[in-house]
């Protein structure tokens, strides 16, 4: 099993963000010599000694560089916070591959443990474990079953995340219409799954995409190959296809990928949730019109702030309950525990060069 650990680093905000980044470099790059092993953890008090406990970031996988962004944010805060904090997790997404590390944080005593879910319900004994040992679980990014965590740090309103992809291929395909295919993560991943609901009912819904149809959804399991080769598939299983939703970073940059040398640039709509920085290119060749995401920073930045929260009993998780994630301010849990960090924006040609993420 391949693990992994980033030490929570000192000094400014910057440098610990990009010291966090350099560390999980160095740490894919033993894995591909073949060199990862069990190795222990190695967590940095970054309060020189005064620390409030340690925290772990265990995200849906390592090597997406999304993950890197997330990770980023989480490390300032852990810092500011003072927290000793480490990151496990796998190199693939898959329902299952999340336990050990799961089980690892327990056996260290992590207090906090914030988790991105590759399934709802698989790491729930698990989890149930880490708390029963006394660990507080922030679910963020894709969320366990409510039954395993305290609360949920959610980028974006569920249903906006949705709607929002919807409106962007409508305007894009225009008042044609057409067939569209979703291309997404795994098929267990509770975040995609929750907003390819919102698009469907949607759809079955709107009287204003009565003109779009939904052939089929497909899965790249966030690996960038796979991604590339199911995008592929699509266009001969559906040479008719007039549209892409792939609401997630891995698929979205694959499938520009692959349509940006293919005949259907420009003529095949796609759309989804991607990182500025890697759909760039695709937005300046023609390919992209217009896609949308969250700060990811701010979502790992905000889970860290909850954690220290619920460890120090300002929040317990239930509705109402307040607290202040740093610079970014005071947080609501809403209902069913849900803490929302902000809303999305939408990148095209006129505004990608001012992000940078
Ligand atoms: C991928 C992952 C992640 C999701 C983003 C939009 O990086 O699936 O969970 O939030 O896309």
């Amino acid at each position: 099993m391949e693990l992994f650990h980033i030490s929570g680093g000192s000094g400014s905000r910057r440098g610990r963000r990009i010291a966090a980044v350099a560390a999980l470099a160095a740490s894919v790059a033993l894995v591909a010599t073949g060199c990862a092993g069990s190795g222990d953890a190695t967590s940095t008090d970054s309060a020189g000694g005064d620390s409030p406990g340690s925290i772990v970031f265990l995200p849906k996988q390592l090597n997406n560089p999304y993950t890197d962004v997330v990770l980023g944010g989480g490390d300032t805060a852990a810092g500011e916070i003072g927290f000793s904090a480490s990151t496990l997790g796998p190199l693939e997404a898959s329902a299952s591959a999340q336990v050990p590390f799961i089980e690892q944080a327990t056996q260290e005593g992590a207090n906090v443990i914030v988790i991105a879910a590759n399934d709802p319900d698989a790491v729930g004994p698990s989890l149930k474990q880490a708390r029963e040992a006394g660990a507080k679980i922030v679910a963020f990014d894709s969320d366990t079953n409510p039954d395993f965590r305290d609360v949920f740090v959610s980028q974006v309103v569920a249903k906006d995340v949705g709607l929002v992809q919807l409106e962007m291929i409508s305007k894009q395909l225009g008042a044609e219409g057409g067939d569209i295919a979703i291309l997404s993560a795994t098929a267990t991943a509770t975040n995609q799954n929750e907003w390819i609901k919102y698009i469907e009912d949607e759809l079955a819904s709107n009287p204003d995409y009565a003109n779009i149809n939904l052939v089929t959804t497909v899965y790249g399991d966030d690996d960038a190959d796979k991604s590339f080769k199911e995008a592929q598939g699509l266009l001969q299983s559906y040479p008719n296809l007039k549209g892409i939703i792939s609401p997630t970073t891995v698929g979205i940059a694959a499938a520009a990928k692959y349509l940006s040398t293919s005949d259907y640039k420009g003529k095949v709509a796609l759309t989804g949730l991607g990182l500025p920085n890697e759909m760039r290119e695709f937005v300046k060749d023609g390919t992209v019109t217009e896609f949308a995401l969250w700060d990811p920073a701010q979502l790992g930045y905000v889970a860290a702030y909850a954690g220290q929260a619920l460890l120090d009993g300002t929040i317990t998780g239930a509705e109402g309950d307040t607290f202040t994630a740093g610079d970014l301010g005071e947080k609501t849990v809403g209902a069913d525990g849900i803490i929302v960090v902000g809303p999305p924006t939408k990148f095209n040609a006129d505004n990608i060069d001012d992000y940078d993420f």
